[in-house]
C-alpha cells in the first residue's frame, strides 16, 4: 500500500524519517485495511496568525487495532508536527502506542513516545515489560517533566528535548524498536473479550487525559475555533473505544 507524500516532503527531515519508518513497519507487520475518517477531517487547512496550518491524516485498521492514526501537521514554515496513535480493539488487552514530535526552525523541541498501559492496574503486560527491558540502553541529555495529566505514561516513556542530530536519530531508532516489538507482540496476543469492559475503561481514561493537553488544543483552537478543536480532539485524535456488541 503506498501513501500520499505531499506534506511529508515538506517536513522536518527527522519527522519525515519517522513517518516513513512507521508506514514501513505497519505495512510489513500488520494486515492493513482502510479506516475512513469523517470526509472533512482527512485533509484540513486553516490559518493561524496569518500562517497556513495544514493537517494530513492517514488511517488504517487491522484485526488487532480499531484505528492506526498517523498525522502530519505544518504551521507556516516554522512548526512541523508528527502525531501517531495505535488504538487496540476492545477485545485486545494491548498497550497504546503513541508518539508526538514537535519541530521548530531550530530542530525538534519535543519528542515523546510510549507504550502506555491499558489495564485496570495500569501496568504493562509482562511480555511487553520484558521485551522493553531487554532493549539496549538509550540515554538522552535533556529529559522533560510530565504535565499533570501525564499519569497515563509508562516507566518506558521517552519524553525529551533531543540535543542535535545524533539524539534525534537515537530517538527515531528507539521508537522504531518500540513499534516493531509492539506489532510483533500484538499479532501474537490472543483476544480476551472477557476483559473488554476493563480495556474500554482504560482506553477512555487515556483519551480523557490526552484531551487535557492544552498545548495541542490551543494550536487547533487558534486555527479552527473552539468547537472544531473539541470535535477534532474527541473524534480524530483521541476517540474512545466502544464496548463490544
Ligand atoms: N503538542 N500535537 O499531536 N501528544 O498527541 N504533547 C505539544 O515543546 C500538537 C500526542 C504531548 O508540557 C506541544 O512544549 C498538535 C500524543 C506531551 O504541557 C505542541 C497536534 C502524545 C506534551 C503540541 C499534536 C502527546 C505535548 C508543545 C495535532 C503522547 C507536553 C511542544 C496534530 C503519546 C505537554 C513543546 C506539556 C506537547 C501540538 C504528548 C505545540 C497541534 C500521542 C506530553
Amino acid at each position: 500500500m503506498t501513501l500520499a507524500t505531499s506534506l511529508r516532503d515538506e517536513q522536518n527531515p527527522t519527522i519525515r524519517q519517522l513517518a516513513d519508518r512507521i508506514d514501513a513497519i505497519w505495512t510489513e507487520s500488520l494486515d492493513l485495511t482502510p479506516y475512513f475518517l469523517p470526509d472533512d477531517l482527512g485533509y484540513v487547512e486553516g490559518r493561524i496568525e496569518g500562517e497556513r496550518l495544514v493537517i494530513e491524516n492517514k488511517c488504517y485498521q487491522t484485526p488487532q487495532f480499531r484505528k492506526l492514526h498517523l498525522e502530519l501537521a505544518k504551521i507556516g514554515n516554522g512548526l512541523d508536527i508528527l502525531h501517531c496513535v495505535m488504538f487496540p480493539r476492545s477485545d485486545y488487552a494491548l498497550p497504546m502506542f503513541g508518539v508526538d514530535l514537535v519541530a521548530g526552525r531550530a530542530g525538534i523541541s519535543m519528542a515523546i513516545a510510549d507504550l502506555s498501559p491499558i489495564s485496570g492496574d495500569r501496568t504493562l503486560p509482562l511480555s511487553y515489560s520484558e521485551a522493553l527491558e531487554a532493549l539496549p540502553q538509550s540515554e538522552f541529555k535533556k529529559v522533560r517533566t510530565f504535565p499533570t495529566w501525564g499519569d497515563i505514561f509508562s516507566p518506558h516513556c521517552l519524553f525529551i528535548h533531543p540535543e542535535g542530530a545524533e539524539e534525534e536519530l537515537r530517538f527515531v531508532t528507539r521508537v522504531t524498536q518500540y513499534l516493531q516489538l509492539h506489532c510483533q507482540l500484538a499479532v501474537d496476543t490472543p483476544p480476551t473479550p472477557e476483559r473488554s469492559d476493563e480495556i474500554v475503561a482504560a482506553q477512555s481514561y487515556y483519551c480523557t487525559r490526552q484531551q487535557e493537553n492544552d498545548k495541542t488544543r490551543r494550536v487547533l483552537e487558534k486555527a479552527f475555533g473552539t468547537a472544531w478543536a473539541d470535535r477534532y480532539m474527541t473524534t480524530v485524535l483521541f476517540d474512545m473505544a466502544n464496548p463490544l456488541p
